[in-house]
């Protein structure tokens, strides 16, 4: 193991921050589509932590969740998804699989079922291709709550679903007719 492995967790959860909320906090901007220039990224979180282009490959590369995309020319980089500030990062509309799944945390859910999955504060609800990754979404909030989302029908009502660069699903909102809790931890209905 690396010895410097905490470290690309550390700067990557930095990178988040940067590319999917607050890149004033190294003084950038990203452009309409999302985009850092990937020097300026460079030396802002250099003034913070240790890092050079090799780094920040690595981090891209190794990423277990692929969060973030090379321009093709390697100039610019991007987050794929799970921003809150408002850019337009070319998602592909796609037809969803008949059932997606949202994972959560047991507090949310009295309100989750009165009002639907919401975004919150980022630009998209969040939905996963399978309850083992829902699960761990909803673990990151608390004591795990598994929806399955009728997404084929949704779509056949109207509904536009979009999947990330990096296989996350999205779409603006789920109202609360098309969830369906899974009341036994993984199990399907
Ligand atoms: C909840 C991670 C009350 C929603 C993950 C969630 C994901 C409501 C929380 C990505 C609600 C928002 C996104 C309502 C929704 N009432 N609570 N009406 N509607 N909620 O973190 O989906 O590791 O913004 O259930 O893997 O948890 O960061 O969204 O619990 O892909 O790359 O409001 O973030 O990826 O929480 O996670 P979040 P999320 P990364």
């Amino acid at each position: 193991m690396r010895e410097t492995a905490p470290d690309l967790t550390r700067i990557s959860k930095y990178m988040s921050l940067i590319l999917r909320h607050k890149p004033e906090v190294i003084g950038i901007h990203l452009d309409a589509h999302g985009w850092a220039d990937v020097n300026a990224l460079l030396a802002g979180i250099s003034k913070k932590y240790s890092i050079n282009r090799d780094i920040l490959e690595e981090i891209v590369q190794s990423d277990e969740k692929q969060r973030y995309s090379f321009s093709e020319d390697r100039t610019k980089i991007r987050a794929n998804q799970g921003h809150s500030i408002q850019v337009d990062v070319e998602l592909t509309l796609t037809e969803p699989p008949e059932t997606l799944y949202h994972g959560t945390a047991q507090r949310f859910a009295a309100s989750i079922e009165a009002q639907g999955l919401l975004p919150q504060s980022r630009l998209y609800v969040h939905l996963s291709p399978d309850p083992e990754t829902a699960k761990k979404v909803g673990q990151r909030h608390g004591k795990p709550v598994i929806y399955l989302v009728n997404a084929g029908q949704m779509q056949r009502d109207g509904y536009s679903f979009y999947r990330s660069a990096n296989g996350v699903w999205l779409t603006k909102v789920v109202p609360a007719i098309y969830l369906k809790r899974l009341e036994d931890g993984l199990k399907q209905p």
